[in-house]
């Protein structure tokens, strides 16, 4: 597989000159600094082409082509917004970057309640906790329904059996701080969305308010009425990506559960099915993510990469460990529930030249103190990434 790194542009702290220290053959980036919705223009794209390339690198996968919400929620400007997605598909692949990372998540992109969360060697690592989560939603974002919803809330089976996620909430909200509340807010909404090009950004003043606003779109929107709206948008980009030889994979729903009342329809193996069926042309892919799709109880991560292969045209290696009552964190790359050893044989085994990039690494060895993008380490990264190297190696050996 070919291995890439997740840089976000020339202002990222880790340089292209020190990925290429560590093995690093391709990038996955993006054009940050193009408003959500705007054409990504063919000069933009060169220019950034060019500066990898100088670097003695190549720009091997877009992560993200940002969807717009109107696409997702099938707004009166949708079409406007696909034929702007065409054309940015189409400068792409006039600069020869034709695998394209994207998401079909409404309002929110990734979420995690904690991204500093201790683990017992001294690093940190991110986590999800069910109860912060509905005391954010509950308490925070007084989400109209959300109460009610979180009485209803079962896990999986197998995990979190007897939990009672709606009483914790009421608890935490007993010993909740404004300052709590505010870091809350800031892992949920602002610090995990603010750098993926996605609805929110550091410094917004009212986020809160502006999450009401995003979420109000989709009232009336169900799982059935966002696959409808997520073929159409397939449909519709389809002939263009045939066009240009463009790979278009979807991100799995991070994590893959049904959040904040709002539809997922990217979280299990019968979702993958359905969308590699509703639109079935090769051009339709996914990214196979094993660490959101581990985060998911119900999924059989190796089982889902057998099946999916064929139709993955890029790979993040990560792995999840839930624990008995329902959290989950984010494992070692060598451990916790995806087997990272075996996708790499069955991805192997499918191309050589699949990219894949180590995806969220632990925070260590003085990572903290360097302001890097939440779950976007140097070292933890760079860790990950050797470990990754040496199975890829101990595979290719014969
Ligand atoms: C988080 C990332 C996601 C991903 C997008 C793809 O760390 O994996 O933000 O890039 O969902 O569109």
């Amino acid at each position: 597989m070919e291995k890439t790194w997740r840089w976000f542009g020339k202002n990222d702290k880790i340089t292209l000159a020190m990925l290429r220290q560590i093995g690093v053959e391709g990038i996955v980036t993006a054009l940050h600094n193009v408003p959500l919705g705007e054409v990504w223009t063919r000069e933009q794209i060169r220019d950034l082409r060019k500066y990898i390339e100088t670097a003695g690198l190549r720009w091997s996968v877009v992560e993200s082509l940002p969807v717009t919400e109107t696409i997702k929620y099938g707004g009166p400007d949708r079409d406007q917004q696909i034929e702007v997605y065409k054309e940015s598909l189409r400068n792409l692949a006039a600069e020869g970057i034709r695998t394209v990372c994207y998401n079909f998540m409404p309002v929110l992109d990734w979420a995690r309640t904690d991204l500093l969360h201790p683990n017992a060697d001294g690093s940190s690592n991110l986590y999800f906790s069910y109860a912060e989560f509905a005391y954010f939603d509950i308490y925070i974002l007084k989400r109209a329904g959300a109460r009610e919803e979180w009485a209803r809330f079962r896990f999986p089976e197998g995990v979190g059996q007897g939990r009672d996620v709606l009483a914790e909430a009421d608890a935490l909200a007993k010993n909740m701080t404004p300052e709590r509340d505010h870091q809350l807010v800031e892992n949920i909404v602002i610090k995990t969305q603010g750098f993926v090009s996605g609805n929110f950004h550091e410094g917004d003043e009212a986020p809160i308010e502006k999450f009401r606003e995003f979420l109000a779109l989709y009232q009336g929107i169900d799982k059935a009425q966002l696959r409808t709206n997520m073929k159409y948008f397939l449909e519709a980009i389809m002939p263009t990506c045939e066009e240009c030889g463009i790979n278009m994979c979807v991100h799995p729903d991070d994590p893959p559960i049904e959040i904040l009342g709002l539809p997922r329809i990217v979280r299990t193996a019968e979702d993958i099915r359905w969308l590699l069926n509703a639109v079935p042309n090769p051009h339709n892919g996914i990214t196979f993510c094993a660490g959101s799709l581990s985060a998911g109880a119900y999924n059989d991560v190796t089982a889902m990469a057998r099946e999916f292969a064929h139709r993955t045209h890029f790979v993040h290696l990560r792995s999840c460990h839930i624990f008995p009552n329902g959290d989950f964190t984010e494992a070692s790359h060598l451990g916790g529930r995806a087997d990272l050893i075996e996708l790499c044989r069955i991805f192997e085994g499918e191309s050589a030249k699949l990219p894949f990039r180590v995806d969220h690494g632990r925070t260590m060895l003085g990572d903290e103190a360097r302001g890097y993008n939440a779950g976007y380490s140097f070292l933890g990264r760079m860790y990950a990434m050797a470990q990754m190297q040496g199975v890829l190696a101990a595979l290719e050996h014969k």
